[in-house]
Order: C-alpha cells, then sequence, then structure tokens
C-alpha cells in the first residue's frame, strides 16, 4: 500500500490549509487518484491495524439500505453513531426520524433511489412502458388544463448494475450513483463517495471498478472507503462470475484533519507490508462454478463473510473523527 503514502505525503508538500463545516482545519489537495490491481493483493492500509470488521459492517449496511446508525453498530459499524446523535444541524433537521438516524444515506440511494415520472394521461403507451417497468401510478392530476399521470418506483441501481453485468457487460453504463439533489436536505451527511461504475471485460472474465469520492478524510475515511470499494468489486464479481481486477480511486478534494497529523506523520515513518487477500465465504456462491445468478445475495451476505487472509500489520494508531 505504498499509493495511501505517497498520497499522504503529495498532500503533505503540495496540499494548502482550509477551513471547513467541523471546525477542524484541515490541509487539502484538489485532485488525486488511486489504482489498485486486486489479483496483486487486497488494498488494506498496513502501517497502522484497519478496523477491518468495522468498514466491511458498514459496506454490508449500505448494502441493504440501514438508514440507522443502530443498524450499522449492529454490523459491528460504529462510525455513524456521531454523524446521527452529535451533529447540531442534523438534530434540527425536520427530516431526522429519532435517535440514531441518518436519514436517506447511502444505501438507501443504492438500493431505493426514488424514482418518479410524470406523464400525460392521453400518453397511453408512456404510462403503459413505464407501469412495465416497475413504477406505480401515484395519483393523477390537472396542468395548465392538460390531465397528468405521477408514477413511482424505487430504483434498485445496484441490482439493475449486477443485472447488466450479466446481460450486456459491453455496456459502459454500468454504475450507480449516491448523490440525489433532490434529497440533500433529509440526510445527517450527503454522500461522500458518490458514483461507483462498474467495468466488464467479458473475454477476460475480469472486473473493475471506478469510484469516485467528492471529499476524503484520508486519515479515517480513505482507509475504509478502499476496503469497501474493493469488497464491493469482490463480492459483485463473485455474484456474476468475474474476477476482480482493476480498482480507481478518484479523490476530489483530498484533505487531512489537523487533529489527525501525528497519525499520518507516524505511518510514513513505518514501511508497508504486502497486501492481504480478501476471501469471501463459501456460502457465497460463485457464479463461476455455480452457473446459478443469485443476485439476492447482496442483501444476504453477513460482514463474517469478509476476511482477510496474510494481513500483516503495523501497531495501532487512531485519531478523532472531525463532525
Ligand atoms: N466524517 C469525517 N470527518 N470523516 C470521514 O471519513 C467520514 N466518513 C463517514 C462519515 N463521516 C465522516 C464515517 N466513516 C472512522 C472510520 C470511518 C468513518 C468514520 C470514522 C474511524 O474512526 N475509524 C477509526 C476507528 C474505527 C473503529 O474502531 O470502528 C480507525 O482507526 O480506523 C467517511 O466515509
Amino acid at each position: 500500500m505504498k499509493q495511501y503514502l505517497d498520497l499522504v505525503r503529495t498532500i503533505l508538500e503540495t496540499g494548502s490549509w482550509q477551513e471547513n463545516r467541523t471546525g477542524i482545519r484541515t490541509i487539502s489537495m484538489p485532485g488525486a487518484m488511486m489504482r489498485f490491481d486486486l489479483q496483486e493483493g487486497f488494498p488494506a492500509v498496513t502501517t497502522k491495524k484497519l478496523a477491518f470488521k468495522s468498514a466491511i459492517g458498514e459496506m454490508v449496511g449500505f448494502l441493504r439500505a440501514s438508514r440507522s446508525a443502530a443498524d450499522f453498530r449492529a454490523l459491528g459499524c460504529k462510525v455513524w453513531d456521531a454523524n446521527a446523535n452529535e451533529n447540531a444541524q442534523w438534530l434540527a433537521n425536520p427530516y431526522r426520524e429519532g435517535t440514531d438516524d441518518l436519514g436517506d444515506v447511502y444505501g438507501v440511494q443504492w438500493r431505493k433511489w426514488p424514482g418518479y415520472k410524470v406523464v400525460e394521461a392521453s400518453q397511453q403507451a408512456r404510462v403503459a412502458d413505464a407501469t412495465q417497468r416497475g413504477y406505480r401510478i401515484v395519483t393523477q392530476f390537472e396542468e395548465d388544463g392538460v390531465q397528468k399521470v405521477l408514477l413511482y418506483k424505487a430504483i434498485d441501481q445496484l441490482r439493475q448494475c449486477l443485472d447488466t453485468i450479466m446481460s450486456n457487460p459491453s455496456d459502459r453504463r454500468i454504475l450507480f450513483h449516491g448523490w440525489n439533489p433532490a434529497l440533500l436536505d433529509q440526510i445527517a451527511l450527503p454522500a461522500c463517495h458518490l458514483l461507483y461504475q462498474f467495468l466488464p471485460n467479458a473475454a477476460r472474465r475480469e472486473i473493475s471498478l471506478c469510484l469516485y469520492i467528492r471529499s476524503n478524510d484520508v486519515g479515517l475515511g480513505t482507509p475504509f472507503n478502499l476496503v469497501e470499494g474493493a469488497a464491493l468489486l469482490s463480492l459483485v464479481g463473485r455474484l456474476t462470475g468475474y474476477a476482480p481486477r482493476w480498482f480507481t480511486y478518484f479523490i476530489g478534494d483530498a484533505h487531512i484533519y489537523e487533529n489527525q497529523l501525528e497519525m499520518l506523520q507516524r505511518q510514513l515513518e513505518r514501511e508497508p507490508y504486502e497486501s492481504p487477500r480478501l476471501v469471501i465465504a463459501d456460502r457465497v456462491p460463485d457464479y463461476a462454478e455455480t452457473g446459478v445468478y443469485a443476485p439476492e445475495w447482496l442483501e444476504q451476505v453477513e460482514p463474517g463473510d469478509f476476511s482477510l487472509v496474510g494481513y500483516r500489520h503495523h501497531e495501532p494508531l487512531t485519531a478523532p473523527m472531525a463532525v
């Protein structure tokens, strides 16, 4: 994981001090990229002890469209508690549904993106087409003297990605988005990692992922998001019969919080170890072996189905999260 340390070094050398919503300053750098060949190993940070179980618990929560910090805790991940219960702006938000609620965060958009259509009632073919695609008629209304139909469907973007990998792997539109502008006002924290694009290579039976992160806390967030992206790509590959290959990680605002500088300086003094391997439990069906497409495992998978083999790491280090 030399690339992680290189990123930290580049931010320290070329970044500049910035103020932000949390009140804790950062050294920030606009635009960064890392690219990992997952055949060479899993992108686990080795210069501190990675909270692997916690990161995987968070990913499993996203897969289940969780919107409560309690659900994440039950999956072994405590990192959402502060955002749910300590951010004054969110506490005062009328959409917050009580203790631990996070609003329509990540997984809700991944699995249940609210899709609406307004179609003229006289356009029978359009209404029929939308209904056939799973939209439900919510109501009929009149606008400027014209009868209109409002239709709704919760779009499972991630499931659609898997379906397309199976049916049309050369498609260059296999992506899901976490940034829903209509819902930014009813969420504890607008999505940081927000665009995931899968790129299957049918001839080589390999699949790659490009991930775009608008804003990344390089001390705490990046190690987690690397685990989650690589584990998600591996899971999607397992369920569709592709070996995980390139994981490319783009960052918009790459930053280091002032109160994490010491943790990162210590890591720069350490020599990274060889990358571990990710193992997904045998019970999660491998499409390449079974020939049975079982996308319901996106919801059925448990944190314990993921483990690292050969993970050698330096002494634990940690630092506070900025809220
Ligand atoms: N807010 C901030 N300021 N940074 C983030 O990275 C971040 N996230 C999520 C939401 N808000 C954020 C939460 N992700 C840790 C790890 C990931 C987080 C938040 C916190 C953390 O404290 N990690 C510690 C301990 C982990 C543990 O033991 O469970 C660590 O040492 O790794 C970006 O997605």
